[in-house]
């Protein structure tokens, strides 16, 4: 099935001539009848000669429905430009013409209604006049009658053709109905009528209701977690220029119309707040008009849902240098580059795929590469995480100049210094030498040491790396500037072994005691390891309690020990 939408000025004959297609009366309201005039949405549908099936959305033609007319035409691929043939092209012919021109329309029919009435000649060259210089191009003329069914055949092949030229539609993008109208049927519960712009709906499907807590006049159903409301959007204009823009519009999009305050950016980029948030994504088509003036301004085309906040002076001149960039067609690499660190799922919300499109980070070194997380569903952009890292490891370096006693710096305090929004993203950025060790990033090797504890424990290794198993004497360890805090940090960093308070040895001391231990008969007392290590009880006994935690050795109930092969 196809969807075309009528379009032309109040009683040119669009209703008469969908009801004539399809036997189905469009005009479906008493009022409408009596009045003799479309005010609301009609729908009507036929079997097309080739078997395929066209559904018509019958417009109103009179100016004070105009925006009932656009939320006919918003997301309909094809129009019937209907022009009667005995009064010609009138406003609406062309305020309906600028509409479908705003919105990109590029498929249609030209429909010289009343051809019983006059000459259908005029009328027809000036509307296809018209009509070439929009997004709709040259377009095949039938002239018909409603009155007489003359030209019917005709319009139905051209209809035929129509269809066999337009694009399939997207199916499996997130669905997103615009709701023209919602009632409560008996034995059915709530019933909506609207236009699917884009994907598949099936029985059982479930469906998000946008502002459903607020009495809004937009409603939509809408594929969960797969839209981003918004009231701010920037958007690139086709039209009026920017800066002739009154400050407010009204915004046409789907079957909404919302009143927009605009902000002027760049020639043809504005910013637009918009009174109630709208599903919006990056690349929909809109269009914004002057109800006052009658008047479209033009179709817009959304470039960024979530734009920054203009606060800074010169934020407005920056920005409109951004949007002459951007197109409006989703681009990974371009959000991730303006965005720095999003999530996925962010990015999903305002149209931006985020599976499909590679992202040619460098393309000159790496060749092109596909969007991984950096860590959790965070995306970042390559360049910026690399300057984070190095950020990470200047403030970690900084960190320990300023503390060079402290166990390296809180993992909260460098999520702040790097304005991070998520301790995982901290977590990611640390890479060896450095490490995370309960809670705080510092070095892992002992080179990090502050100087003049790394120089003392040279001096320890220097005068007792001979006899590893005479500890400094607490006196000693004075004089070296080793106190129980410098102690402790090179204990952290694995320069020192720490027996005992002010007790320490080197730290392959360890292994070398096992050794020598290993070669004395066995079981061995106190006073043969002591002996055999050449060194005192003050560090016999801790060394070798320390030595039986570990499991190296094992003490006897008689208190000798034996070393555990
Ligand atoms: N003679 C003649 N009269 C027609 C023809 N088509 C429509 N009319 C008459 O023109 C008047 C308006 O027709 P509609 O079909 O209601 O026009 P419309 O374009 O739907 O009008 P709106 O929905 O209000 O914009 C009616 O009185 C129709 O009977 C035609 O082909 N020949
Ligand atoms: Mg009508």
């Amino acid at each position: 099935m196809f969807v075309v939408a009528t379009a032309g000025h109040v009683d040119h004959g669009k209703s008469t001539l969908v009801r004539a297609l399809t036997g189905m009366e469009p005009d479906r309201w008493a009022e409408e009848r009596r009045r003799g005039m479309t005010i609301d949405l009609g729908f009507a549908w036929t079997t097309l000669p080739s078997g395929g099936t066209v559904a018509f959305v019958d417009v109103p033609g009179h100016e004070r429905f105009v925006p009932n007319m656009l939320a006919g035409v918003g997301p309909v691929p094809a129009a019937l430009i209907v022009v009667a043939a005995d009064e010609g092209w009138m406003p609406q012919s062309a305020e309906h013409l600028a509409a479908l021109d705003a919105l990109g329309v590029a498929y249609g029919l030209l429909a010289v209604t009343r051809a019983d009435l006059a000459d259908p000649g005029p009328a027809t060259a000036r509307a296809r006049a018209e009509i070439a210089a929009t997004s709709l191009g040259a377009v095949p003329a039938v002239a018909v009658s409603g009155l007489t069914g003359a030209g019917l055949p005709e319009l139905r092949a051209a209809l035929d053709r129509l269809a066999a030229q337009l694009p399939a539609p997207v199916v499996d993008d997130p669905v997103r109905l615009w709701v023209d109208r919602s009632f409560t049927v008996r034995g059915s519960g709530t019933v909506v009528t609207g236009t699917l712009g884009a994907g598949r709906l099936r029985v059982g499907d479930e469906l998000e209701l946008a502002g459903a807590d607020e009495p809004v006049r937009v409603r939509g159903l809408l594929t969960p977690g797969r839209f981003h409301h918004t009231d701010l959007v920037d958007v690139r204009l086709a039209g009026d220029p920017a800066a002739d823009l009154p400050a407010t519009l009204t915004l046409h999009v789907g079957s909404a119309a919302v009143p927009v305050r605009v902000r002027p950016l760049g020639p043809d980029t504005v910013r637009l707040r918009l009174a109630h948030p709208l599903p919006l994504l990056v690349g929909d088509r809109a269009l914004l008009r002057d109800p006052g003036r009658h008047h479209v301004s033009g179709g817009v085309r959304v470039l960024d849902v979530a734009p920054p906040p203009l606060a800074r002076r010169g934020a407005a001149a920056a920005r409109a240098q951004v949007l002459a960039e951007l197109d409006g067609r989703p681009d990974l690499a371009g959000e991730l580059r303006r965005r720095r660190l999003i999530r996925a799922g962010a990015l999903i919300r305002m149209g931006v795929p985020v599976r499909d499109l590679p992202v040619h980070a460098e393309p000159a070194q790496n060749g092109p590469a596909f969007a991984e997380p950096v860590a959790g569903d965070w995306l970042a952009d390559p360049a910026h995480w690399r300057r984070l890292g190095e950020q990470l490891t200047e403030e970690v370096a900084r960190h320990a100049r300023e503390h060079p006693l402290a166990p390296g710096m809180p993992v909260d305090a460098l999520r702040q210094r790097l304005a991070l929004p998520d301790r995982v993203l901290v977590e990611a950025l640390v890479r060896p030498p450095l490490r995370i060790h309960a809670g705080r990033v510092g070095a892992a090797s002992a080179d990090a040491l502050p100087e003049a504890v790394a120089r003392a424990v040279q001096r320890v290794r220097a005068e007792y790396g001979d006899r590893p198993f005479r500890a400094p004497e607490a006196d000693r360890l004075v004089d070296l500037g080793l106190g129980p805090r410098e102690i402790g940090a090179a204990v952290r960093a694995g320069a020192l072994l720490r027996l005992a308070d002010n007790v320490v040895l080197l730290p392959d001391a360890l292994d070398d005691a096992v050794r020598v231990l290993a070669g004395l008969p066995q079981p061995f007392t106190l006073s043969a390891a002591r002996q055999a290590l050449d060194t005192t009880r003050r560090v016999a006994v801790p060394l070798l309690e320390l030595l039986d935690r570990r499991g190296a050795t094992r003490r006897l109930p008689d208190d000798a020990r034996i070393v555990v092969t």
